[in-house]
């Protein structure tokens, strides 16, 4: 269904351009103008904060009273998680740990901001260290696995603060690396090259043994994603990546974890902060919102057409029939009638 649609646009659009062919270059740049008005605001870059606050049950805030034990708190805790009056500590600077802390309740919000206050540090030099943490908004919690002490394959984001280097060809960015990763359930983290191949986006942040409090900052509205960070005691959050046309399922359990190998660092948690964003819906926002069973980006999907266009597309092929068949009716009808004047010819010359 999706595909005749697709392909349905494709021809439109193919007869736009054939149209427009014949039209005007002062009306071109008009419908150009229009369009690239229209496009600038469906981006307007500002979300309209009419409303901002955090939200409590979605929140990991001190006091950290009953979290992880008590039936009222809202959050789980996994493997060497700690809770430490503080932070909550993921993993001690001890090899072959993990730890996790994942929240209870599904998270149903559509535009939302998360700020996450997070510690790294150790007793290792530089690059003996690791292997970091992940925040995550997935479909599933508490599982064990390679990827910063999650599962591999998961469904949803993963934000991770990578601080050692795997991958020996990664001498052109300098660790910890933080980035970000959208999984579909099919998709793979690759470990041994810090996730190269599945990175939407990232940025370096020097977010170990640092001085200053590290937070990084999650932004969500209008299917828009911005990571930022703030590493540098300034107070200022820099830009790390930013994401637009990504698609996300609520229902989806927000969590942090991290592990270490032979290489370690204490890994805490000192706040994950929810803010629910206000956006006003224009009527055809409303309009197109759809049933979303599984996490997507729009523009690679774009991509991947792109790549399926090289064959002939169902309209192509019907419309290639059709005119074969017209084609060979024409034919058949012109042979009969050419055949039918030399038969009568024929016969004239007889008599
Ligand atoms: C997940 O994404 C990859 C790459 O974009 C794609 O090849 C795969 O089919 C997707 N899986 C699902 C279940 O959508
Ligand atoms: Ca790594």
């Amino acid at each position: 269904m999706a595909a005749a649609v697709s392909d349905l646009n494709m021809t439109r659009r193919r007869s736009f351009c054939v149209l427009s062919r014949r039209t005007s270059v002062s009306e071109l740049v008009l419908r150009l103008v229009v369009v690239c008005v229209l496009v600038k605001q469906s981006f307007s870059d500002e979300p309209d904060f009419s409303e901002e606050f955090m939200k409590r049950e979605y929140s990991l805030v001190k006091p950290y009273r009953g979290l992880g034990f008590s039936s009222s708190s809202q959050w789980d805790l996994m493997g060497t998680a700690m809770v430490m009056p503080d932070y909550v500590r993921l993993t001690p600077d001890q090899q072959s740990r993990q730890g996790a802390v994942w929240s209870r309740i599904p998270f149903v919000l559509r535009d939302w901001e998360l700020k996450v206050h997070f510690k790294v540090h150790g007793q290792g030099k530089k690059n003996f260290n690791g292997d970091g943490l992940a925040v995550w908004l997935t479909k599933e919690r508490m599982q064990n696995g390679p990827v910063f002490g999650n599962m591999n394959q998961f469904t949803g984001l993963g934000v991770f603060v990578d601080t050692y280097p795997n991958s020996e060809k990664n001498h052109d960015r300098t660790f910890p690396y933080i980035s970000v990763m959208l999984g579909n359930g099919t998709l793979s983290y690759d470990h041994d090259r810090d996730g190269r191949s599945t990175e939407l986006g990232g940025c370096t942040a020097m977010a170990r043994n640092s001085i200053h409090d590290t937070f990084l900052l999650l932004r969500y509205f209008r299917n828009r994603l911005t990571l930022m960070v703030d590493v540098d005691g300034k107070q200022e959050w820099r830009e790390c990546a930013d994401i637009t046309g990504l698609r996300l399922p609520t229902g989806y359990y927000f969590g942090a974890s991290s592990a270490t190998g032979d290489l370690s660092d204490n890994h805490d948690i000192v706040s994950i902060k929810v803010y629910q964003l206000t956006v006003e819906q224009t009527p055809e926002e409303e309009e197109e919102e759809e049933v979303l069973t599984i996490p997507r980006v729009d523009n690679m999907r774009q991509f991947a057409v792109e790549v399926e266009d090289e064959g002939m597309s169902g309209v192509q092929i019907f419309f290639t029939l059709l005119f074969s068949v017209l084609g060979l009716f024409v034919l058949v009808v012109v042979g009969l009638v050419v055949y039918g004047r030399w038969k009568e010819n024929k016969r004239k010359r007889f008599y």
